[in-house]
Order: C-alpha cells, then structure tokens, then sequence
C-alpha cells in the first residue's frame, strides 16, 4: 500500500473524523487523500471539452477560445459535450439495468423452483406486474405466474419491437410528451447500444438530437431496468413497510463477527443475512470467542435494500467504505456490485479483513473470490459465513477501533404503496389526504433528495443534512434514496420525532398520518418509487395532469456516479426541476448547458440547474415548488416566514 503524507481534517462528522485520525497515525491514506492527490484534476473532462472516441484524439477544445475549436474530425464543443454528456447517461442506464436484468433471471429462477433459499414474498406485487404484462393469472398457479411476469420482465431488455410495458404507469399527458418528442423507451439494450452508436465518431453531430437519446435512454432505465429491478424485488424481498433500524458505524461490535454487505444487488446479501440468523452459525462464532454472535452491516445501496426491507443496519454510505474496514473490527467485506472502491483491498490487508467478491461481473484483484449464482446463493452464503468466523480469531485486538458513537435510530421502508397505505388506512389507502394538504398548503410541496455522497466534499461539511432541515423547516416533504439517505440515516434525520423540527403545517400531518418528515424510500434503483408517488399524486386529482404541473423538485448534491445523472436526466424527461450539487458536466459548451438548464423546458417540461454552492440549494427548490403552486392557483396570499441559513443553524439535529 502507498503511504503518503495523510492531510489534516477538520469537519463535522466526528464519528468518521476518528477513524482518519486513526488511520493518519497508522500511515493509512483513504479516499479523500486521494482526492487531494488528484488536483488538480483536468478541466477539458470536467467541463465535458474531451473527446477520446476515436484514434485521431484524444481532442481538447480550449474554453478560452484561444486554442482548437474542434477537434480533428471538425467536432465542435457542442458535439464533444452532449456526446460525453449521453455516454455518462447510457452508461448509469446500463448499470442500473443490468442489476434489473439479475433480478428478472433470479426471479424466474425462484418461480421455477431452481434457486433454493428464495420465494416469491410479496403476492400482491407479483399480481400487480402480471397485471401490466397481460400475464392471465386466474386458475393458474403462482409458480406458472411468476415464471411468465419474469419472462416478460426479461423480455423489456432485449424485445425487438415496442416500448417499454411500465411507462403505461405515467400520466397519460406525460406519455404523450414522450410520444410527440420520439422518446418513448424501446427495448433497454437497444436504447443503450443506441447510445454508444450515436455518440461514436461520425454519427450524431447535432447536440439537441443527442441529448434527446440522453433522455430515451435515461427514461428506459427509470421507466424500465430501474423499475423491474424495484418491482420484482419487491416481489421477491418484500415491498417495504416501516420498519426501526439502526445506522452509523458502530453498529459493529467488539465480541461479535462482523461481516459488511456492500454494492447494490440485494440477491448475495439477503442470503448472508438469512444464514447469519441461522442458529448453527450463531452457535460456531460463539464457539470461535464472539459471544454475541454476528453483525451484518450495510454500506452504499446493499444497505439501503437490507435497511428497508428487514431493517438490518446500515453501517455508512460510499465514502465510509475505507473507514468501516479500518476499524479493524471487519472479519469479512462481501461485495456484489458497483461503488466498491479498488482501495477496499489493500486497506484489508492492512487488517485480517477479508474482501470477497461475488459476481462475475465484479472481480477485484487480490480479493477472494466466490461466485454466487441463483442456484448455490445459499450454500455459497454458508460457506462466506464460515470464512468470516474463522476470521475471527485472526484480528489483532490492539488495532481495533469502532468509534463510540451512540447508533442513530432509523424508522425506514416507505415505499408508494406504504405511504399510500399510511395516507388512507388499509380500507381506503389514497394519496388524497396528501393532495389536500398540499392543496391547502400546509405541505408546500415534496423534494427528492437522492443519489451519491462522494468523497469530493466531506468531512468538512455534511450538507445532505443542512439541506433537509431547510427543506422540513419549510414544510417541504423529504422523499429520500441512496446515500443521501444513508448520511441523513446517520445523522439522525429519520425518525418520528424528527417532526419537531418540521414547519407547524408539515409536523400536524406528518404527526397526524405518523410518518417522519424525511421518508427513506430505499437504494438507487428505488428513485422509481418516486415516480410512481409521483403518478399517484397526479392521478388522484387537484394538481394537475403532469408530472411537471406539481409542486415537487429533487437534488442531488455531491453525484458521483454515472447512474446519478442518469436518474437526474430521466426526472427531466419526466418533467421535473433537478439541482445538482456540482459543476455543470458540459460547462465548457455553453450551448448545451444553456440547452438542459433553459430550453428542454420547453420540450419536456423539466430541467436541469447546476450549483455549487449547497448552501443556495433548498431556496432553489422552494422558489421551483412555490412557482409550481402558483401556476396551479393554490397559493394562498398571506406571506409565509421562510427559514433562511441563519433559522437553519439554530435547528439541531438529535
Ligand atoms: Fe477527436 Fe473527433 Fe475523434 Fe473525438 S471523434 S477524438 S473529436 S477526431
Ligand atoms: S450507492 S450510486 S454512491 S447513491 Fe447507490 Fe451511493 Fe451513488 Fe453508489
């Protein structure tokens, strides 16, 4: 392992600001050292001016307008930037998806007996898929159900004609937006092979037909892979339902063996859970000297899925991956795929920690690695398990530092059908009380705070969990997913009694219906739980007939990965408002940005804002909700007190 100069930190997240200091005496360098190695990083790809598609670049367009305007085929910076901006978009689409299509081969495999451990959990939800694929389900028997639902679920990646079956569960006026633009989804591989085809050189050279696929690309992976990843899920796992949980990272123990779960496809994770409960393991880490058993904990999405579904704890998010491993307290990483930092492995073999990866698709050099398919998952799981106790003794009891941090509870698992079911009572489940209250304007509106803490701004600040207090403070309902949930997990946001810190008409209902102000919806893939809300607030009536009519914007503060812009682009194309946290990624062609912050509007109805500064960003989304409201003529003319930065400050969090 490199050894370099680790930096000083100073910031507000105590618990992580341990564990540097820790791994700053060891020599241990950790990501944000890294980020700090990088700068500064290159300026023609951060502001999407690079072109390396073709063997007569790499090209750079000088900003300045100085040096080259095009590169060496003629493209100019409009082209080289929408391009670089649909490569980001297809590639989060085709992770996003991928994961879908695992789901959609594990999910026939259950229905045709062949995967043992798993089951079809959630009927209900299996009906209500077997209902948009035309699946005839009467006088047939659940397996023979399942087993079609997931064909067809399989089928939506690789058809040859037709758009995609979920995009039936948008508003009609919002289909036809997709219609009348030629955005509709077909096939999800088709849209992303699309892509890589019109971004190469020589294709697509026309910046607004380019971002057009972005967003054809973007709607088959939240109107599709995401969504079938979500739903079937579902079916498999259980939908969520509010469940209490803990978060942070001591959620590991000194006398217990402690295993973290860490990427995004719940398939390897729910069986190590299960074999984890299992007493027969539980008896052989006692006899190994962890008398209190064994702890699964979480990070990234893998957490999110276990969190709300079982309430397993979730132990940190992307950029506390190194910190949880150097606790030296970690007897076994077991990772599927995606956000599993390269560096997990060496810091491992700084400690007696195991890194074991499990798909095909994911090999990471030095690790170990043990294939889980659908069939063996449950006897791989046992054999991880093992690995893991009989790490155990293998710790050096001297190095070990789990911060002592008191666990923040968490109540988790809203799902669109809980919250409906929490809105209405089983008998007369409706989003209609949510409509009135925003009608009558107790509730201004709803934001999605979403997607990826990345190693780009903390420890220094934590502004997932300024924003949300703004946002609450204001009476705006949180909808939340992905890290930005985790870290608002952690910081102690989601519980009940957070109401306390909501504006009086947010606290009456969120204390009327019983739910917190800051709603953890689940993983990534889970945003499309957010536009099925979304539908249903819609469909209920009072306001509007679009997605873009109702008072609701979403943000994402410090993306990192691909997929976060995906999702960003397919909230967009869906005709929402969307601020990130950063840079625009095509700042250098003016045009385009122009194009996706003014002008798609016109098109889609949605559209993008770039800022920096998180500290302006919840007035961004309240002014966007407020001006939504306006347009639909439910403002009431009273003034209202807006809580400012300094109102903020005075707010604690528990
Ligand atoms: Fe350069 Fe054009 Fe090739 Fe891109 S496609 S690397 S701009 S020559
Ligand atoms: S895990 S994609 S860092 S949210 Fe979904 Fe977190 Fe972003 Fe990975």
């Amino acid at each position: 392992m490199r050894k370099e100069k680790v930096k000083n930190y100073k910031g507000e997240d105590q618990v992580a600001l341990d564990v540097l200091k820790n791994m700053k005496e060891q020599g241990l360098e950790s990501t944000f050292d890294r980020y700090q190695n990088q700068q500064p990083q290159c300026g023609f790809g951060s502001t999407g001016l690079c072109c390396r598609h073709c063997q007569m670049g790499p090209c750079n367009i000088d900003p300045f307008g100085r040096g080259a305007q095009t590169g060496v085929c003629g493209a100019d910076a409009n082209t080289i930037a929408a391009r670089h901006f649909l490569r980001i978009v297809a590639a989060g689409s085709a992770a996003h998806s991928d994961h879908g299509r695992s789901v959609a081969h594990l999910f026939i495999s259950t229905a045709r007996g062949e995967a043992p451990g798993y089951e079809i959990k959630d009927k209900e939800k299996l009906f209500m898929l077997a209902e948009i694929f035309d699946v005839k389900t009467e006088g047939r028997e659940l397996k023979e159900i399942a087993e079609e639902v997931g064909e067809m679920g399989l089928a939506e990646f690789g058809k040859a004609y037709g758009y995609q079956r979920l995009v039936v569960r948008a508003p009609e006026n919002r289909q036809k937006v997709w219609e009348k633009l030629g955005i509709t989804p077909r096939a999800i591989d088709r849209e992303v092979t699309e892509s890589m085809h019109r971004s190469g050189m020589g294709t697509d050279q026309d910046f607004k037909n380019i971002i057009s696929q972005a967003s054809r690309v973007s709607l088959a992976d939240g109107w599709g892979g995401a969504m079938l990843a979500t739903e079937m899920q579902d079916a498999l796992f259980g939908t969520p339902k509010p469940v209490h949980g803990k978060a942070n990272m001591g959620v590991f123990k000194k006398d217990t063996v402690n295993v973290v779960v860490h990427g995004h496809e719940p398939q390897v994770s729910e069986m190590v859970a299960v074999v984890a409960q299992d007493p027969e393991m539980i008896k052989l880490a006692n006899e190994a000297g962890a008398k209190d058993g064994i702890t699964i904990g979480g990070i990234c999405c893998t957490a999110n899925e276990l969190l709300v579904r079982h309430g397993i704890p979730l132990a940190g998010h992307l950029k506390m991956q190194e910190l949880i491993i150097a606790t030296g307290a970690i007897e076994a990483v077991v990772v599927d795929v995606q956000c599993i930092m390269q560096a997990d492995v060496d810091l491992s073999n700084e400690f007696h920690t195991k890194v074991i990866t499990t798909s095909s698709k994911a090999k990471i050099s030095g690790a170990s690695h043990i294939e889980v398919t659908d069939e063996n998952a449950l006897a791989k799981a046992k054999e991880i398990i093992k690995i893991a106790i009989d790490n155990y003794g293998n710790r050096d009891n001297e190095t070990i530092n789990i911060p002592k941090v008191k666990q923040s509870d968490v109540v988790v698992g809203f799902s669109h059908e809980t919250i409906k079911y929490m809105l209405g009572g089983k008998f007369r489940a409706s989003y209609r009380p949510l409509n009135d209250n925003i009608i009558n304007g107790r509730i201004r509106g709803v934001a999605g705070v979403v997607g990826c803490a990345s190693s780009t701004v903390w420890p220094d600040k934590r502004p997932y969990l300024d924003l949300v207090k703004e946002l609450i403070a204001n009476n705006v309902l949180v909808v939340q997913t992905g890290c930005a949930a985790a870290e608002c997990a952690r910081g102690g946001l989601m519980v009940p009694e957070f109401k306390k810190y909501a504006g009086e008409g947010l606290r009456e209902v969120c204390e009327a219906v019983g739910i917190p102000p800051v709603l953890h919806s689940g993983s990534c893939v889970d945003n499309s739980r957010i536009l099925i809300a979304l539908s249903e607030l819609v469909a209920e009536g009072g306001l509007g007939n679009d997605f873009s009519e109702l008072p609701a914007a979403g943000t994402c503060l410090d993306w990192m990965h691909e997929k976060a812009l995906t999702i960003g682009q397919y909230f967009v194309a869906s005709g929402a408002y969307i601020v990130f946290g950063t840079e625009s990624p095509v700042a250098g062609a003016p045009d385009v940005h122009k194009y996706l912050t003014e002008g798609i509007e016109e098109e889609t109805g949605g559209k993008w804002a770039f800022e920096p500064d998180h500290s302006k960003i919840a007035k961004m989304l309240i002014a966007a909700i407020e001006h939504k409201r306006d347009l639909l003529g439910i403002n009431e003319k009273k003034e209202r007190k807006l809580y400012d930065m300094e109102d903020r400050r005075k707010l604690e969090v528990v």
